[in-house]
């Protein structure tokens, strides 16, 4: 990968490009476990990881929350004269910043690379200029577009919704956006198209005809995924569960639900699922839960890492840290096939008071090391056989007589009912739980 700082205004002065060191050294601008070329399995582990950064936390988000203003000053904001020059001196600092860190992938919202013009028009030209910017940086330096996104909730056009506004006029003012913004994802050769319905959910039922507003969903996905097909897009589209905030109730739910609305709508033939770990915990589940889940019904496809807060209740986007979590998700990762046009994109912002400008690359550096821990493990857990071979051994009542046959749908009930008709020979077998905790931190310390 290219450099891309050479030559222009350097926006991280006193940083260069971050070096993989090892677990025993001291420099907090050093990976300690990733090693982008080791290869784990025949695999490199950047390919295994695919790590994407998403632009709206770390080169959006400035600090502000809901009691104070902003605490981190973008220098790239600060000296621009109009804010599409701003846009500029932000799209030169993120590619020095994936570069420096080694990142292949980035992923965006349509308003995150470009300002929103006064006619939906601008809008749209606004985004073209700073995609072909965005262009000619990722031939600079091979940085590539994990995915693309229209930013459908922060105008307050989109307070009652986007694809699920009880106004019409609102939903086409929204496929606007998202035309204009699978151009863009087209044009920079993204591998997915992702669809957050941040808005689209309720606050009160008393006001919402909630079996339409989920009709007008299916029918809008729909027509996004036909008209990017027509342009020639590829790749996978995604949907990316979360159960609230902002909303009271949003449609995608948790994986379960997304599932469910896919073949309901028969959309599941072009749409996967992206997994975010703090949208799981809000949901109720682990990350462990959801990504196992969307792998048994064929629909996992990418994921956003970070963390949440677990006593908090909202989505704190904290960047991943937990090696417990990481190793489990990355066993569910592996075992589901790994990667293909998914990746990890670090939707996680550093803290308000992270103010130094190394604190983002720590945190990503942080990030990246505890999932490349995570990919360790769960490689090193599927090369041992003793999880998997424990739950094979499990249902091997099905794997041959009557059991084969039930899996096969050849026993009626009364099938079942002659074969269950005496208390003879049943198993109490042990789910040995306590043991296969064990063995997992046997694992964990093994590094
Ligand atoms: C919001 C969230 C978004 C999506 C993209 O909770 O996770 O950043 O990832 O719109």
């Amino acid at each position: 990968m290219a450099d891309y700082f050479v030559g222009q205004r350097e926006y991280f002065p006193n940083i260069g490009k971050i070096p993989y060191e090892g677990s025993k050294s001291d420099n907090p601008l050093a990976f300690k476990y990733y090693d982008a070329e080791k290869k784990i399995g025949g695999k490199k582990m950047k390919d295994h990881l695919r790590f994407a950064i998403a632009y709206w936390h770390s080169f959006c988000a400035d600090g502000s929350d809901p009691f104070g203003a902003p605490t981190h000053p973008h220098p790239w904001i600060i000296d621009a004269k109009t804010p599409m020059e701003a846009a500029e001196h932000k799209l030169d600092a993120a590619f020095e910043f994936f570069t420096k860190l080694g990142a292949e992938y980035y992923c965006f919202h349509d308003r995150d690379l470009a300002p929103e013009g006064t006619s939906p028009a601008e809008s749209e030209k606004n985004l073209q200029i700073l995609t072909a910017k965005a262009r000619e940086r990722q031939q600079a330096t091979g940085v590539k577009l994990l995915w693309g996104t229209a930013n459908l909730f922060s105008h307050p056009r989109f307070m009652n919704g986007a694809a699920t506004n009880p106004e019409f006029k609102v939903l086409a003012l929204a496929a606007n956006q998202v035309k204009a913004a699978l151009d863009a994802t087209i044009a920079l050769g993204g591998e997915g198209y992702t669809f957050w319905g941040g808005r689209e959910g309720y606050m009160s039922l008393l006001n919402t005809d909630l079996k339409r507003e989920k009709d007008h969903l299916a029918v809008f996905l729909g027509t996004a995924r036909d008209y990017a097909r027509k342009q020639g897009f590829k790749g996978i589209f995604y949907i990316e569960p979360k159960p609230m905030e902002p909303t009271k109730h949003q449609y995608d739910y948790d994986v379960e639900t997304v599932a469910g609305f896919l073949r309901y709508y028969g959309l599941d033939k072009d749409f996967r699922l992206n997994i975010e770990a703090n949208h799981a915990e809000l949901a109720g589940h682990d990350f462990y839960h959801e990504l196992e889940t969307a792998a048994a019904m064929g629909l996992f496809g990418s994921v956003d890492a970070n963390r949440g807060e677990p006593r908090n209740g909202w989505d704190t986007d904290q960047f991943p840290s937990s090696y417990y979590e990481t190793s489990l998700a990355m066993y569910a990762i592996l075992r589901a096939g790994g990667f293909t046009t998914g990746g990890l994109n670090f939707v996680a912002k550093i803290r308000r008071n992270s103010v130094e400008s190394a604190d983002l690359f720590e945190a990503h550096i942080g990030g990246m090391d505890t999932f490349a821990v995570g990919l360790e493990v769960a490689h090193r857990l599927i090369s041992g056989g003793k999880l998997s071979g424990f739950i094979k051994n499990r249902y091997a009542s099905f794997d041959s007589g009557d059991g084969a046959k039930f899996e096969q749908g050849q026993l009626s009930l009364e099938d079942l009912a002659r074969i269950g008709s005496d208390y003879g020979a049943w198993g109490i077998t042990s789910g040995k739980q306590e043991r296969l905790e064990n063995i997992l931190n046997q694992y964990l310390l093994e590094l």
